[in-house]
């Protein structure tokens, strides 16, 4: 197996999806065939599927809150933390992932790219109340609503058609020119992600772009496989630990 060196030099970017989370329990999307009750999750996991049913979104989040819950981080989330032991701030972890692990295995420096299951914010724009945490498993048939003005809760996810918060990737991106300016090595790995959904997908072609050097742990060739350089296939809980050097 190929070896991933990280050295003095060395500044790693991770990204991760959901297949990095799939040997702790927890299903990916491709996994669930892109569906949940028979429905696209695309049309659940969207303002679009919120405003029709809320009641049928809330209860997806709620189920994955159980699940997220019962869980624990595997050897794949402990190898990065262990890396980010090593490297310092020559690390920056972005993750799609929702379901709290990373930081629950004691990564620190985490961009949650695509939001987190155990928050909630006001569906209301006008609303002042900022995003909470909220780790309620909110009964069938329930949608909560917002103390401050009674619209609708929804879970501070970043669903299909929104936009991802600007600082998340402002700080992604300041990480790259950091290290592309201290004449270091920028290296950017991503695990168990099926490079479908963008932003995160795109990543890899703007750090090829800036000269950075491309690895991919997945279990199978994602959609954009051969955009990168390196390419380690296998379970990420088994490939990430023997990894690095
Ligand atoms: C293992 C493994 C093991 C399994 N070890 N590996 C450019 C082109 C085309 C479209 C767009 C574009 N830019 C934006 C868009 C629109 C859209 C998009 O990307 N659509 C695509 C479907 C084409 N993007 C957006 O809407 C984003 N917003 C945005 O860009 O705003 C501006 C804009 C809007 C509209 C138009 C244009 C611009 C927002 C995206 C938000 C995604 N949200 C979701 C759901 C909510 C989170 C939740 O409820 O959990 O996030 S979608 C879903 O996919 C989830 C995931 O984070 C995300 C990525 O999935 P991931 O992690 O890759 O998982 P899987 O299941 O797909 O793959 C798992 C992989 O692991 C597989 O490859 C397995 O083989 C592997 N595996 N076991 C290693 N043990």
């Amino acid at each position: 197996m190929e070896t991933l060196l990280l050295d003095a030099n060395t500044w790693l970017l991770v990204l991760t999806g959901a297949g990095v989370s799939a040997e702790s329990g927890v299903p990916t999307f491709r996994g669930m065939n892109g569906l949940w009750e028979d429905q696209p999750v695309t049309e659940v996991a969207s303002p679009r599927g919120f405003a029709k049913d809320p009641l049928r979104v809330w209860r997806f989040y709620s189920q994955r809150r159980a699940g997220a819950a019962d869980v624990s981080p595997n050897p794949g989330h402990d190898a990065l933390v262990a890396w980010e032991r090593h490297l310092g701030d020559r690390f920056l972890l972005a993750t799609q992932n929702v379901d709290g692990l990373h930081r629950r295995a004691g990564s620190q420096r985490v961009v949650e790219m695509h939001g987190n299951l155990f928050t909630s914010r006001c569906s209301n724009p006008d609303c002042t109340r900022p995003p909470f945490p909220d780790t309620t498993v909110y009964a069938s048939g329930t949608v909560p609503g917002c103390k401050e003005c009674g619209a609708l809760l929804r879970p501070h996810i970043v669903w299909f058609g929104e936009q991802l918060d600007p600082d998340d990737l402002t700080r992604i991106e300041s990480f790259a020119v950091k290290a592309m300016r201290s004449g270091g090595r920028l290296v950017f790995l991503a695990a168990g992600t099926s490079g479908a959904v963008y932003p995160a997908a795109g990543m890899v072609d703007n750090v090829r772009a800036a000269g950075g050097e491309t690895w991919l742990v997945n279990l199978d060739a994602s959609e954009n496989a051969s955009s990168f350089e390196h390419f380690v296939q296998g379970k990420s809980g088994e490939v990430l630990p023997k990894l690095g050097r």
